[in-house]
């Protein structure tokens, strides 16, 4: 049971990317498609089925990832989402999930809870595009557009209350269509939290788009969160709830491994991971190793969020 549950960390780098896709990319290179994005997208070589085209939003151009994106491809198709199984192959299993209607509660420690449907939301927020990176805590690592939102938007429609020092953020739970669920050692449902003042920092951002299309399920569609400074299992998929709390809640990875995962998992190159090093990422797509950032490059934004926690766990 034990091996079983700890399989998915234990391979961060052996998972590699699906050979078919990358014999596949390089037939559609060699008829000349990827030169113009809408051929590429017009001739995409998987069934996985992707979304229509969102409307176009700006993009922020205060967040420079300073790399260049991963293929959209391996993006959505080298996943972590437990729900549908340990491997990284869940996307399709992901894709049965519905995502309409979808409803995002909002509850706890706020002036006004609410339930929002999903598209009544996206109408009430500024919606943006944002280039992020992620960095899993396996040591594997993507640069994305993402359309979304950011939280402090959020935040000011449900006000919350001023003992409110926590936010939980819920991944849906069905059944039927999450295979993972039925593993019962894993303390379903899958929640991360975080403080108040990091879901109100600027970079906390709330995507329901993925390289202008709906965000797909198996990036944690209709509606994820990202924290781009930590590790991304804090980056929870598919929220149903928000709650807000005075007390620090119990999160699924340190519930799950205490002493490999912890609450805070900002990004830091010179702590490893109890069973691997964290000073090198590789990113999706090519393969490349490169040099693992502090606060995964975002320093500037969020340092200050930590000054006075010297006696927290910050890197874990
Ligand atoms: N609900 C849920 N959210 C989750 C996970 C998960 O298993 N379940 N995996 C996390 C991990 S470990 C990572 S690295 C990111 C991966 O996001 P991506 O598949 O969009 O790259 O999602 C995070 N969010
Ligand atoms: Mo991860």
């Amino acid at each position: 049971m034990l091996i079983r549950r700890r399989r998915g960390w234990e391979l961060p780098e052996s998972a590699a990317t699906p050979e078919h896709w990358v014999l596949n990319r390089r037939a559609l290179m060699g008829a000349g498609a990827a030169l113009l994005p809408g051929a590429a997208l017009a001739q995409r070589v998987s069934d996985l089925p992707a979304g229509p085209p969102l409307p176009t939003h700006a993009r922020n151009e205060r967040y420079l990832a300073g790399r260049e994106l991963s293929p959209e491809r391996e993006v959505t198709s080298y996943n972590n989402f437990y729900e549908f199984g340990t491997s990284k192959s869940i996307a399709r299993a992901a894709q049965r999930m519905p995502t309409r209607p979808w409803t995002l509660k909002v509850e706890g420690m706020v002036a006004r809870p609410r339930e929002f449907d999903m598209d009544d939301l996206i109408r009430q927020m500024p919606i943006e595009e944002r280039v992020y990176r992620l960095r899993c805590v396996e040591a594997w690592a993507l640069t994305a557009p993402w359309t979304g939102f950011e939280m402090s938007h959020l935040l000011r429609l449900v006000e919350p209350q001023a003992g409110a020092r926590y936010v939980t953020f819920e991944t849906a739970s069905i059944p039927n269509v999450m295979p993972g669920l039925r593993q019962s050692w894993y303390p379903w449902p899958h929640v991360e939290a975080c403080t108040i003042e990091e879901a109100a920092n600027e970079l906390t951002f709330l995507p329901v788009g993925l390289f202008g299309r709906p965000l797909p399920q198996q990036n944690g569609g209709p509606l994820r969160v990202l924290f781009p400074w930590k590790y991304g299992f804090k980056s929870g998929k598919s929220l149903t709830r928000i709650t807000f709390t005075a007390e620090r809640p119990r999160t699924f990875w340190p519930t799950i491994q205490g002493s490999e995962y912890g609450f805070w998992a900002n990004v830091n190159p010179e702590v490893p991971h109890p069973r691997w090093s964290q000073a090198t990422e590789r990113l999706l797509g090519s393969g490349e190793r490169v040099p693992t950032q502090l606060f995964n490059g975002y320093g500037e934004f969020v340092a200050g969020l930590y000054t006075n926690l010297g006696r927290e766990r910050l890197w874990a």
